[in-house]
């Protein structure tokens, strides 16, 4: 079956020429900003030359560009391209450039804020320390963009259903749907904290805020968070890596059940980044944790039918025996260079759904909560699948919408596994010496591995030093990645019109039910289970806390006001 061909006008080229590179730039700016935490923690640098001495304020620059700002804009430019190719429609270009337009407004916000000092408060913009009030708008605008692009593409869906009745919606339209309907669900949180306690108190509206309400409804909206990350990626594994690998999607029905599967259990487990957390009792944290446990569910789900398809067609390709097939698939295809950006993301996920396994599990984070392992674990999930998977699509799609040849496939099929060994190398370092109890995020000294400092550990320095050496490779990745992805935006244009095609996969099992074909009552589900979930976890912390806390700055060794 050959893949459906959609006309690119100029008007969608632009904008994603715009929802790629840009972000793409400020990835490129994170990722610096993350080899720099690396170097600050070995004692190699004392001060960035870009950022300063401040550790906070380069690893709020690597937070925030990295996990939200290059994530968001992503899924959007993906949607764009997804849904429109996938439901044959035109988008509607003017919301789309709305959209577009706020996004790009409120990061340059949220970035230059940080840049100036004035937002050292971290990716989760915890209280007591505050940011100035542009930094929360930027954020504001960054998501009112990102829901204006899913508003517009739910009339198109809602069309398609209507003039499709009886039809299958396209698993990648499922994926992407669920992906936007997880995000608009938890920001909704998130848009309460920040426009009910943050941006009143750091206009001065208020003197206090209450710590413990914004951190759960922070954590509301963040372990969701991970699964906006996650979901476009799943996308790409379900719906092309099976063909990209020469075979079929293992079975349809899987997908459909994955996607909503998360749409029910992705969100009611935030307590689980709050097990340490006082004012929210035990049984509720119990709760949170068996949710937590559920919504792994959908990950082993995939393991199993991707592991599926992907035998298939390694034995299609002449693979035998148990493992035979494993040795068959298109690693080093230069014509199937992306295939290679999703597979070693999903071995690393094999090691990123370990680590999340043992930190969901209540014993086991009173080991690791707030230690180096952390940053391990996530560096193996968003830094893994995620991370590869957005780099993999975001060439792919620059190659599409500018009507490129892709250049260098040699460098750019050796960028995902040169990345490989450094997170590995990088994250064995953190979680090895999370263990031994190398704390995460502290500010005091920034290094590790000064004798001088409080917080020196002779223990530390060998896993110090491997976090460095994983670092520095993690870097050599992304350069390469960078000429790679420049090279190409910068060629000349081949001859002909702009065209986009996906390699969507058939299904082997491909058989229809019902009880999947409507987003309505996974969401109700979902929604009943929030309450369940949640209404405790409020009622315990408004209980639980008295009054609020004035604003604390890192840097200052009195209370701001
Ligand atoms: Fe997590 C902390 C639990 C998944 C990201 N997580 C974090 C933080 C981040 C993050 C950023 O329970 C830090 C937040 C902060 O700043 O404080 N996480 C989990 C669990 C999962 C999980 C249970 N996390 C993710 C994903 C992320 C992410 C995905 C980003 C995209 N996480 C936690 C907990 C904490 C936490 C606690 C708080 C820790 C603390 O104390 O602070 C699960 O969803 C994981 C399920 C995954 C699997 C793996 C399935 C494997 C697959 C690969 C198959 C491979 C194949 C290849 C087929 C069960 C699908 C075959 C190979 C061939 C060669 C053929």
């Amino acid at each position: 079956m050959t893949d459906y061909v959609m006309k690119i006008d100029k008007s969608s080229k632009y904008l994603m020429a715009t929802l790629l590179i840009i972000p793409m730039i400020l990835m490129f700016i994170g990722v610096y900003g993350g080899l720099m935490q690396t170097l600050f923690r070995a004692g190699i640098v004392q001060s960035d030359p870009f950022m300063g001495p401040d550790y906070y304020k380069g690893l709020t620059m690597h937070g925030v560009l990295n996990a939200i700002v290059f994530t968001t804009f992503f899924a959007v430019a993906f949607g764009n391209a997804v849904i429109p190719y996938a439901l044959r429609m035109a988008l509607n270009m003017t919301w789309a450039w709305v959209s577009g337009i706020l996004m790009l407004l409120g990061s340059v916000l949220a970035g230059l804020m940080i840049y100036m000092g004035e937002a050292t408060v971290l990716y989760t913009f915890y209280p007591p320390l505050m940011a100035h009030p542009l930094f929360y708008i930027g954020l504001v605008l960054l998501v009112v963009g990102s829901w204006i692009a899913f508003f517009n593409w739910i009339p198109m869906y809602l069309r398609w259903r209507r003039e499709n009745s009886g039809q299958r919606t396209p698993l990648s339209v499922v994926g992407m749907f669920t992906t936007f309907i997880v995000w608009f669900i938890a920001t909704l949180a998130v848009a309460v904290e920040i426009l009910f306690m943050l941006l009143p108190w750091s206009m001065g509206l208020v003197d206090e805020i209450n710590v413990m309400l914004a951190r759960t409804l922070f954590w509301f909206f963040g372990h969701p968070l991970v699964y906006f990350w996650l979901l476009p990626a799943y996308v790409m594994y379900y719906s092309y890596m099976p063909k990209l690998a020469g075979g079929k999607l293992y079975s349809d029905m899987a997908g459909r059940l994955v996607f909503m599967m998360f749409i029910v259990f992705s969100i009611p487990v935030g307590t689980h980044h709050q097990y340490m957390d006082p004012a929210i009792g035990a049984e509720i944290k119990f709760v949170h944790g068996f949710f937590t446990f559920m919504v792994t569910l959908p990950s082993l789900i995939t393991a199993f039918t991707l592991a599926a398809s992907l035998e298939y067609a390694g034995r299609k390709r002449g693979g035998t025996g148990l493992f035979g097939w494993m040795f068959k698939l298109p690693y080093f295809q230069k014509d199937k260079w992306l295939f290679s950006y999703l597979i070693t993301g999903l071995i690393i996920f094999i090691f990123g759904g370990i680590s999340g396994i043992v930190n969901a599990s209540y014993q086991m984070n009173t080991a690791v909560h707030n230690t180096a392992w952390v940053p391990g674990h996530f560096h193996l999930t968003v830094a893994g699948p995620v991370l590869l998977a957005f780099m993999g699509m975001s060439l792919y799609l620059l190659g599409q919408y500018l009507n490129k040849e892709i250049k260098m496939k040699g460098w750019s099929l050796s960028v995902p596994y040169i990345w490989m060994i450094g997170v590995f190398t990088f994250s064995w370092g953190m979680m090895r010496g999370g263990l031994i109890g190398m704390p995460r995020r502290t500010n005091t000294g920034a290094t590790y591995a000064n004798p001088d400092s409080a917080l020196f550990q002779p223990d530390w320095i060998y896993y110090i030093d491997l976090s460095v050496v994983g670092g520095v490779i993690m870097t050599l990745s992304i350069l390469i990645f960078a000429i790679v992805f420049f090279t190409t935006a910068l060629s000349k244009q081949r001859e002909g019109e702009a065209e986009l095609t996906f390699p969507v996969s058939e299904s082997y099992h491909d058989e229809d039910v019902s009880w999947l074909r409507n987003f309505k009552p996974w969401i109700i589900a979902a929604i009943i289970i929030i309450i369940i979930a949640y209404t405790p976890v409020i009622l315990d912390v408004l209980a639980g806390t008295y009054g609020g806390s004035p604003t604390y700055s890192p840097n200052s060794p009195v209370p701001l006001r």
